[in-house]
Formats: C-alpha cells, sequence, structure tokens
C-alpha cells in the first residue's frame, strides 16, 4: 500500500494512472525468453527515503536533463510518485531524494481522484504581480508549517515523459506546489521566503523535533 491508511481502490486507481503515464503497456512486460513478468504496480512501487535539512544535497542547484536520461527519468518518477503518496505528500522534487535532476512530481487532487503530474525540466516563464499567502509544509522539513508568500499565479513550460513540450498554468493551492518544488531544483526552500526570525524558529524546531524523535 502507498500509505497505510489508504484504500485499495484508491491504491489501484493511482496504479492505472501511473501506468497510463507511464505508457508501461497492457497490463503485462516482456521478460524476455521467459515470456512475460507481473508489471509492477503502484503499491508495490520501491519508495525512497527522503534528505532531510539540514543534509546539503537540499542545497545544490539540480542539472536538466537530457536526451540521454529517457531511462533514469521513467526509472525514477514512479518512484517519486510512490515516495509522494505514501509520505504523504503533494509533490516531491528529484533533489529531496538525493537526485540532482530537474524533475518534480505533484499531485495536488484528493487520493479517490489522482491526478499525477511528472514535470521534466519545468520552468516558469510568466507569474502574476498579484501574491498570494498560503501555509506550506515541506517533506525535507516534516512537521514545520508556515505562511508563505509567492505570486498568485504562474505558467510552468516543462516536458512530458514523451518529451513533449507542454505547459500548465495555475493559481491556489497548484500555483504554490509547482513554485514550491521549482525553488527546490534550485536549492531554494520555502523557509526562505521567510524573515530571519522565523526561519531560524522553524529550523531550531526542526532539529529538536528530529532529536527528539531519534530518542525515542
Ligand atoms: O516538496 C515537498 O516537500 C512536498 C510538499 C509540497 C507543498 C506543500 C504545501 C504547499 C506547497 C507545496 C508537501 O507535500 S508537504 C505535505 C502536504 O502539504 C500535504 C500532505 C498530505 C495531504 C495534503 C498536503
Ligand atoms: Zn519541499
Amino acid at each position: 500500500m502507498a500509505s497505510s491508511s489508504e484504500s485499495e481502490a484508491s491504491c489501484r486507481a493511482r496504479s492505472a494512472l501511473l501506468d497510463s503515464i507511464l505508457d508501461f503497456g497492457p497490463g503485462v512486460a516482456r521478460g524476455g525468453a521467459q515470456g512475460y513478468i507481473p508489471r509492477p504496480t503502484m503499491t508495490e512501487t520501491e519508495t525512497l527515503p527522503i534528505l532531510l535539512v539540514p543534509d546539503k544535497r537540499l542545497r545544490l542547484k539540480a542539472r536538466p536533463l537530457g536526451a540521454a536520461d529517457g531511462d533514469a527519468i521513467r526509472a525514477l518518477a514512479p518512484k517519486m510518485l510512490a515516495t509522494m503518496y505514501a509520505a504523504p505528500g503533494i509533490g516531491l522534487a528529484a533533489p529531496q531524494i538525493g537526485e540532482g535532476l530537474r524533475l518534480i512530481v505533484l499531485d495536488i487532487q484528493p487520493k479517490e481522484k489522482p491526478e499525477p503530474l511528472v514535470l521534466v525540466n519545468p520552468e516558469i516563464i510568466a507569474e502574476s504581480a498579484e501574491r498570494a499567502t498560503r501555509e506550506e509544509g515541506c517533506l525535507s522539513l516534516p512537521g514545520q508549517y508556515a505562511d508563505v508568500t509567492r505570486p498568485a499565479r504562474v505558467k510552468v513550460r516543462y516536458l512530458d515523459l514523451t518529451g513533449a513540450k507542454r505547459e500548465i498554468e495555475g493559481d491556489g493551492l497548484l500555483s504554490a506546489c509547482l513554485q514550491h518544488e521549482i525553488d527546490h531544483l534550485d536549492g531554494v526552500l520555502f523557509v526562505d521566503h521567510l524573515s530571519t526570525l522565523k526561519r531560524n524558529m522553524i529550523l531550531r524546531k526542526l532539529a529538536k523535533d528530529l532529536k527528539s524523535q531519534q530518542r525515542e
């Protein structure tokens, strides 16, 4: 199961959606001379450990993906989605699982209606002058939340898993999530948008929480 509280039906819905976006084919994958091997489902997809602040890899600029990276992207994207759903979260950037690549996944829909998105080399090509404030969290700073002010609306250009150029535009949670994930690709965390005082308070609280969790 992607998460202990998740129903089998919603797991199956995610698995089917994931298959369709990754174009794995109908139900089975060819397994060489032995015939067919079962295709991995979302419930079986490996999840990856998420790096936590202050891991230095979270502060590096990620590199763009090129034509030679197709196999790596197709291998990584389902694992990133499985990791995001299991956390649970609504987004995940490759640097959070230790991969310095410009690759993000997100799904802001309720778990009964999953709409996984995989964005390769995403870039913000337009943003509104209007600003919006919304509470954000981060899987790399578990349990820490703060109001973050960002452009209310953004337009993002990216490549999909087939390498086709696409654009996505949004406001509200989608806008915040896109900006949050693209920030990760540049080594920027949501706390960097806060005052020094608030940032230090959150970082101190995180260090304290993680220390007491280690003792438990
Ligand atoms: O990148 C990340 O660390 C994921 C992060 C994304 C995000 C959250 C809020 C605003 C902008 C971007 C998260 O998913 S934190 C967890 C979270 O927000 C959530 C978890 C379960 C259900 C709903 C939300
Ligand atoms: Zn984050």
